[in-house]
């Protein structure tokens, strides 16, 4: 039996539908400023998606569809690098006009914890400016003081579904994997948890439809508030309307 300490929180699909309404635009506005006539649909993207990582996913992408490439460009990795600061300055700018609000229920769940004895983590694959835009742009104040830790992108050298940035975490902390409990919305990401001992809830995101989640002990559409109660398609809310610390401590303790 383990007493819950932290809450881990994935990003993209987590916290905010970022991928197809961030990544992806800001991905192909990043081809386009480097010149390449690439633009990835909303379906192939959900494909690429299974690489973590936009410098992993774009190497992917150039050596599945464009192999031909890697002789034409005397740099891959400099191009690539290029695409993906493109892409970020594009995320920001994406995230600054408000376009990507925080799913309903996240800013609730947040508030609820900061207010609580229980600690909370980023765990993501994304980069950590990527993360603070978000949080920064939709929260404000010191939201990022909110986290003991913020893991995010290249910290790590194996992105999720390896469990590197879950132990780095639980390590930074000094917590065992038992006394938390990750919130995720793919496959890589209870993968990621799962293989690092922790526990993990699922909150269903727009990619997440195909995904592998059956190491999850709970899956939710979503986490709900006071107006809307989450449809829950693995586990249980315990009586509860929508996901908060209650249920939580509760889910760790079984
Ligand atoms: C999702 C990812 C990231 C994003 C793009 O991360 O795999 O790569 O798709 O962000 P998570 P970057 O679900 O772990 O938050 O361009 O910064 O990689
Ligand atoms: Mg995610």
């Amino acid at each position: 039996m383990s007493e819950l300490k932290a809450i881990l929180f994935d990003v993209d699909g987590t916290l905010a539908e970022t991928e197809r309404y961030g990544h992806l635009v800001a991905t192909n506005q990043g081809f386009k400023t480097c010149g390449l006539d690439w633009q990835w649909s909303e379906e192939l993207y959900g494909k690429l998606l299974k690489v973590t990582g936009s410098f992993e996913r774009i190497t992917h992408f150039v050596n599945t569809y464009h192999p031909d490439w890697k002789h034409v460009s005397n740099n891959l990795n400099e191009l690539i690098t290029e695409i993906v600061r493109q892409k970020n300055i594009n995320f920001k700018r994406i995230v600054e006009n408000g376009q990507i609000p925080l799913r309903p229920g996240v800013e609730r769940l947040l508030r609820e914890i900061h207010d609580s004895d229980l600690r909370m983590a980023i765990v993501t694959t994304t980069s950590p400016q990527n993360v603070e835009a978000l949080l920064v742009n939709n929260i404000g104040g010191d939201v990022l003081d909110w986290f003991d830790v913020i893991a995010a992108g290249d910290i790590v050298p194996k992105k999720k579904p390896a469990p590197d940035i879950y132990n780095l975490t639980l390590n930074e902390m000094n917590l065992s994997p038992q006394e938390c409990l990750a919130i995720e919305d793919s496959e890589n990401g209870v993968k990621s948890a799962t293989t690092a001992g922790v526990p993990v809830m699922v909150t269903l995101s727009e990619y997440s439809e195909g995904h592998d989640l059956d190491d999850a002990i709970l899956i939710v559409d979503g986490l709900g508030d006071e107006t809307h109660t989450p449809s829950v398609i693995k586990g249980s809310l315990n009586g509860n309307r929508f996901i908060n610390v209650d249920l939580m401590r509760r889910l760790v303790l079984k």
